[in-house]
């Protein structure tokens, strides 16, 4: 882990894999662009500005949750907690938190975002004077090494917005076994699931009128332009939101208009007309599935609340 500019942001080091990734990705057969590279600074404003629109219900259901219960949250959390969030963002959510929790020793935001974490930062210092925040930037499914100030203090973590969803099953379970193991023993984390429910609904909220979420994924393209000089013509590519039933997620494509050739780096890339770019999937559960891939992860199911249009779950979980 390294200091970057400021030193106030820890980070590992995480862009040089952009490049690789993307050559794996659309090398293979089926093509696909890891989910985690969305979160540029570009992608992290967008994502905010997809949290406001009318027909993205998570945000706002997950808000009316933690609204509901955060008092309830912060009882259970003993002084001197180290509250460790996981893909923090804009750390919105979090300030439901932490205005309940007089006691807490530090607040670890860790993002592979460098932007959001930052903007992030000065808000949450700003709004908490004398609250030690201690952003770590790096990615969630591999081992982060805490810093040395929170050694042997409890912690409890955070994971919200479903992002969990974000990962296949068996990888969803491994990064829940990463962060039992990070949250050390008697932690607890706190974590949003999105609920299965009408398709049509589900569709909407990943293909909006207004075209945000298009604008989301399609600055995949548009990053690779910027950072490893590709030449995407990224009106030559649609948006796509699909929901599959049998697997409970939505699935997030690129589809290519034209038969076209893309350069990266000097290595060409094939499309032909239609061909499709997986992006991203977002699993959608019931609650008692959540709870046995929580188990399955090493997690022992303590509490679960609803929004009161019941799209959303928030679990609260306990290490084995
Ligand atoms: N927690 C916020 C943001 C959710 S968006 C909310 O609930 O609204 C998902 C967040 O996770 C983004 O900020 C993104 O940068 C971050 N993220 C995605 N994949 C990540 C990874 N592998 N490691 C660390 N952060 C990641
Ligand atoms: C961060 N993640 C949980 C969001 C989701 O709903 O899967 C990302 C997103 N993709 C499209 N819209 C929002």
């Amino acid at each position: 882990m390294s200091l970057v500019d400021d030193t106030r942001v820890d980070s590992i080091e995480v862009d040089s894999d952009f490049a690789s990734e993307l050559f794996d990705g659309l090398s293979a057969p089926a093509k696909s662009i890891p989910c985690r590279f969305f979160y540029d600074a570009a992608g992290s404003a967008l994502f905010e500005r997809i949290t406001e629109l009318p027909e993205y219900y998570p945000t706002r259901a997950e808000t009316e949750i933690l609204r509901d219960h955060a008092a309830k949250i912060a009882r259970d959390t003993p002084p001197g907690t180290v509250l460790i969030e996981f893909g923090s963002g804009s750390s919105l959510k979090t300030e439901l938190l932490l205005a309940e929790m007089h006691d807490l020793y530090a607040y670890v935001p860790i993002d592979i975002s460098d932007a959001a974490l930052r903007g992030a930062q000065a808000r949450i210092e700003k709004r908490f004077p004398g609250l030690r925040v201690l952003p770590l930037r790096g990615d969630f499914a591999q081992p982060i090494v805490m810093p040395q100030d929170i050694a042997g203090r409890p912690r409890l973590g955070f994971f919200p917005g479903s992002t969990v969803g974000n990962q296949e099953n068996p990888a969803a379970i491994k990064l829940l076994a990463n962060m039992a193991r990070m949250l050390d023993a008697n932690g607890r984390l706190v974590i949003g699931a999105d609920l299965k429910k009408d398709e049509r609904r589900l569709i909407a909220a990943y293909d909006d009128e207004g075209g945000v979420t298009a604008a989301f994924n399609l600055n995949l393209l548009k990053r690779a332009n910027r950072e490893l000089g590709a030449d995407f013509d990224v009106s030559q590519f649609d948006h796509l939101a699909e929901y599959d039933a049998d697997r409970g997620r939505v699935e997030m494509y690129l589809v290519s208009q034209a038969e076209q050739t893309v350069e990266v780096l000097g290595r060409r890339f094939h499309f032909d007309a239609g061909e499709r770019v997986h992006t991203e999937h977002s699993h959608k559960y019931d609650i008692e599935g959540f709870r046995v891939l929580a188990t399955r992860g090493g997690w022992r199911p303590l509490h679960v609340w609803t929004d009161a249009e019941r799209l959303f779950s928030v679990h609260v979980l306990e290490t084995v």
